[in-house]
């Protein structure tokens, strides 16, 4: 007999950290923005595994991809060389006019990665003094967990108790052109953000602000690191969030969709010198750019392109957003988004989101509630307009007052 629910969920809480609170669904199969419960329960995914699943579930073209290239070759480390990172290389640098590309595994390391690199970069290539390069990141940050990263987070949740941290980093609030410009000194190597805050609650920064980092970082050699793990890829409606503010980071990080969901893939795109800075071993990873992580890479881009999933988010993001806006309700806050992006902020009186998506969840919807009041929506960019339409109606339900 297949156990039950309450038995998976009741095995994995006796069993597992606690450091997560998942929805009480247990899901078993996937297909598209679809996904099913071991009841056989069917769910429309807002949420896309945190946008690692921009491509849809279990899409066919890539999963013949990952089998393939299963059956052939899957490891080397790269102590050898095998013949699909050339290739990834080739076709990644291509669609995002990139000259270097540095394969890792998750976000969190591609971060880590930049991080390294910049501070090298500073060192040999700006002059500044050995160990006292400083790197800018904004309050309400979010770029992985990893000691590194947790160390120049804001957020007391992300860093108490696991101290002592580098460090090494200087804090501004996210669209304050003002105090960028205050935090910067000679020392400055490198600015990191995201193009549109994820985990703050979908945070988009006022226009022009891009623009004017842009000049300041050219103008004081400073490297622009956007952070477009979650941003990237389509999930905005372009491929890369940057192409909204008209302007080129000297530094791109990528991770999550470029998985198609199947395994974990990152990279950090450079089209500076900041990559050059790195010998034969002063950085690595015993999985970044695997065989198997390439072949899936290459197939989750070309899908990606060849389906227009970009141009999609870009359309369903709008009808979504639209139709997020015209729900006569006075429990919602805000409703702001870009592409497929999207986030519906409540009256802080409605008392959390949670209990929103716990609704939704009843109604065949899965979205995750963030911070508290806000609830994120970010289906797979493969939905189309119907299925737009009747997770509106679901919304509307639950959020109608
Ligand atoms: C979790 C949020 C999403 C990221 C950006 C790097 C990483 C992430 C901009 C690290 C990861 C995740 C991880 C996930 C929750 C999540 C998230 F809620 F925190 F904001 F996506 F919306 N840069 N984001 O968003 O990538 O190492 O995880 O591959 O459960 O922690 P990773």
């Amino acid at each position: 007999m297949t156990p039950s629910t309450e038995s998976l969920i009741e095995t994995e809480y006796r069993l597992g950290a606690h450091n997560y609170k998942p929805l009480d669904v247990v899901l078993s199969r996937g297909e598209g923005v679809f996904v099913w419960d071991i009841d056989g329960n069917r769910y429309l995914d807002c949420l896309s595994a945190y946008s690692a699943v921009n491509q849809g579930h279990c899409h066919p073209k890539i999963l013949a991809a990952m089998v393939e290239q299963a059956q052939k070759l899957t490891l080397t480390s790269r102590a050898f060389r095998n013949d699909q990172l050339a290739h990834f290389y080739e076709e990644i640098a291509a669609l995002t006019g990139s000259h270097k590309v540095l394969p890792m595994n998750s976000g969190a390391e591609a971060v880590e990665t930049a991080v390294k690199a910049v501070r090298k970069w500073g060192y040999e290539v700006k002059g500044v003094p050995e160990g006292r390069a400083e790197i800018v990141v904004c309050s309400n940050n979010f770029h992985g967990r990893t000691m590194g990263i947790v160390g120049f987070s804001t957020d007391p949740d992300a860093r108490t108790g696991f101290g002592p941290f580098a460090p090494g980093f200087r804090h501004v609030p996210f669209g304050d052109l003002d105090a960028f410009r205050a935090a910067i000194n000679e020392n400055t190597v490198a600015f990191l953000i995201e193009p549109i805050q994820g985990e703050a609650g979908v945070i988009i920064p006022p226009a022009g602000y891009f623009t004017a980092v842009r000049e300041l970082c050219t103008r004081h050699g400073i490297t622009l690191i956007l952070d477009e793990i979650q941003t990237g890829l389509g999930r905005t409606g372009k491929l890369l969030a940057e192409e909204h503010e008209g302007i080129e980071a000297d530094v791109t990080l990528v991770g999550k969709a470029l998985s198609g969901g199947f395994y974990p893939v990152s990279a950090v795109l450079s089209n500076s010198e900041v990559l050059g800075v790195l010998q034969p071993g002063q950085h690595g990873s015993t999985f970044g750019g695997n065989p198997l992580a390439c072949a899936i890479a290459r197939a989750a881009l070309k899908v990606l392109v060849e389906e227009d999933m970009i141009g999609n988010s870009e359309r369903m993001g709008d009808r979504f957003q639209e139709g997020l806006k015209g729900i006569r309700s006075n429990i919602i806050k805000d409703v702001r988004g870009r592409g497929l992006m999207l986030a519906v902020e409540l009256d802080p009186a409605a008392g959390g989101a949670r209990k929103y998506c716990e609704a939704l969840k009843e109604r065949g919807i899965l979205a995750k509630d963030t911070h508290g009041d806000t609830i994120r929506i970010a289906p797979p960019l493969v939905i189309t307009g119907d299925q737009v339409d009747w997770a509106l109606e679901q919304f509307e339900a639950v959020l109608r007052t």
